[in-house]
């Protein structure tokens, strides 16, 4: 096969973004053909490039970039750049960012494939997703996004298998958000006791679960934007995460916090309400869900009990489930579960979608 360096731009050097250039240093080790050359990398405040595309150190990449005096470039002259690179070019968009997400259609055109797992893009509206998918097919360019649920596990290409070969899936339910997962495991754990909720939602963003904005994951709009993803690959035209039913775990009070640490401050007052909806499952267990009828088109996110015995009562720690039903798998559904969120696992998947675009431009 062709050994053309292959020209990887990284936007984003947050959680993801460093464990993906961890992961990517020891890749380029691992296989050296084709060279993959790092030609770009930025944060929202700082950049590395240079006009002859010389790639950049990857050992010492984020310290350079910290020492930096470049800023970012806009994302048309990014595109500008990539598209004039000596050999194929792929985005790395390891941020939350919608501007970016919103050029993709533009990237996909000029034949530059993405990788990423950023969500928004995917669970924005219905026609930035058929813009997306226009785009690559016409140009060849690739587009994967399988951190976009359930971080490194193969929550996405497991679904897309199941359709391609013509399974039909009837319903995918399950725990899909890591920050959820943890927070209700250690709040809740079956057998009673637990912590704070105000202690565990800070726990929770300490560990690097949670979105950069925690208030995002507990508002339920999180988990709406994955079972938007889903929905969609599984058929269902859904037009965005807020079409659906979806319910918030942030106090009425709170909703105007004009930060989400002066929303982290502010929580504790709210523990006692927690505590009340613990009390009131009795002898089950509460936890966050989300579910996809496919038959009834009907998407939903919020608070359900569970019977201690039931798989999704004994999750552990921040893992995801998520059960595709289907006609193929008949009544024992198909069971993806592990850890759904931190940088690491969700950089894998990053990685891993890397290395199959390398394979097929
Ligand atoms: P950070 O740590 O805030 O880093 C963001 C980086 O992007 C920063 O370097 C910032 O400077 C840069 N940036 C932002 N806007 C930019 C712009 N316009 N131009 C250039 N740079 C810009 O965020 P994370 O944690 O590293 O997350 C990065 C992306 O991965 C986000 O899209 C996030 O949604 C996605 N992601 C993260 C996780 C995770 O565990 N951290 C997961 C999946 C996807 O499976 C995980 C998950 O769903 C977590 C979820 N909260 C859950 O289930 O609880």
């Amino acid at each position: 096969k062709n050994a053309q360096p292959v020209f990887v731009a990284v936007i984003g050097a947050g959680g993801v973004g460093k464990s993906f250039l961890s992961q990517l240093r020891d890749l380029a080790i691992r296989r050296p053909s084709p060279q993959l050359k790092l030609c770009y990398i930025a944060t929202s405040r700082k950049a590395i490039y240079s006009d002859d595309y010389f790639a950049i150190e990857l050992d010492s990449a984020v310290q350079a970039l910290a020492a930096s005096s470049k800023t970012p470039r806009a994302v048309p002259d990014l595109l500008a750049y990539l598209t004039k690179a000596p050999g194929k070019a792929i985005i790395v968009d390891n941020t939350s960012s919608q501007d970016v997400a919103e050029a993709y259609p533009a990237a996909l055109k000029a034949g530059i494939s993405i990788v990423t797992p950023n969500k928004k893009a995917f669970s924005g509206s219905y026609k930035l997703w058929q813009d997306i998918f226009h785009a690559a097919a016409d140009s060849g360019a690739k587009v994967y996004h399988e951190s976009s649920v359930g971080a490194g596990l193969p929550v996405i290409s497991t679904l897309k298998d199941l359709v391609e070969t013509g399974d039909e899936v009837t319903k995918i339910e399950g725990v899909f958000s890591g920050t959820m997962s943890f927070l209700f495991n250690s709040f809740a754990p079956v057998g009673g006791g637990g912590g704070k909720w105000s202690d565990e939602v800070k726990k929770a963003k300490a560990l690097g679960y949670t979105e950069p904005d925690p208030r995002d994951d507990l508002n339920g709009l999180d988990v709406a934007r994955k079972l938007t993803i889903l929905a969609r690959l599984a058929g269902l035209p859904v037009e965005s995460p807020t079409s659906f039913p979806v319910e918030s775990l942030i106090p009425k009070e709170l909703e105007s916090c004009s930060s989400g640490d002066e929303f982290l401050e502010k929580l504790s007052a709210f523990d006692q309400k927690m505590e009340e909806k613990k009390a009131s499952a009795g002898d089950k267990v509460v936890r966050f869900v989300g579910s996809i009828d496919v038959a009834s088109k009907s998407v939903k996110v919020g608070l359900q009990t569970f019977d201690p015995s039931h798989p999704i009562a004994a999750l552990k720690g921040s893992d995801n489930i998520i059960s595709f039903y289907t006609k193929r798998y008949g009544s024992n559904p198909l069971i993806v579960q592990g850890a759904g969120a931190g940088g690491d696992v969700t950089a894998m998947g990053v990685t891993a979608d890397l290395i199959k675009v390398v394979a097929q431009i």
